[in-house]
């Protein structure tokens, strides 16, 4: 089993679709290892984001993902990290497919609804950012 790290950013949030997304979760096979309402404090932010820093979008995606409640969520299964980002579709919603959580629900890269680590290392990275490891089921 691998673990891996997801977040329903502020827009999921906002648009009601925690349901929907931890829904399709669970019906795929992962099971939840943490799953936590959080606001991100800034410094959180500019932590998880930090290979963007220096980029044009950096202050916008560090302000939009503080905006407002994100669900933090670890998850396992097998092929965790993989499998999350089939589920999770492409950056760009414009090119994520239909079937894919952006595919179906977002428009804009800048509100693309959900986050999930790119790699085992990043998974683990930010796993400690968010969590305690008590929290960890
Ligand atoms: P990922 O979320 O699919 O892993 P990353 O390249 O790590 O994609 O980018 C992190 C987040 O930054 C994206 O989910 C998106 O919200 C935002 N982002 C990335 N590139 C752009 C861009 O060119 N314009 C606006 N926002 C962007």
């Amino acid at each position: 089993m691998e673990k891996t790290f997801m977040m329903i950013k502020p827009d999921g949030v906002k648009r009601g679709l925690i349901g929907e997304i931890v829904k399709r979760l669970e019906v795929k096979g992962f099971t939840f290892s943490a799953l936590k309402l959080s606001l991100i404090s800034k410094e959180i932010a500019q932590k998880h984001y930090e290979e963007h820093l220096g980029k044009p979008f950096y202050k916008d995606l560090i302000e939009y993902i503080t905006s407002g409640p994100v669900l933090l969520m670890v998850i396992q299964g097998h092929n965790a990290v993989l499998e999350a980002r089939k589920m999770i579709g492409a950056t760009n919603p414009n090119d994520a497919m239909p079937g894919t959580i952006r595919g179906d629900y977002a428009w804009e890269m800048s509100q693309n609804v959900v986050h999930g680590a790119d790699s085992a290392q990043s998974a683990l990275r930010e796993i400690n950012l968010y969590f305690e490891r008590h929290e960890l089921i």
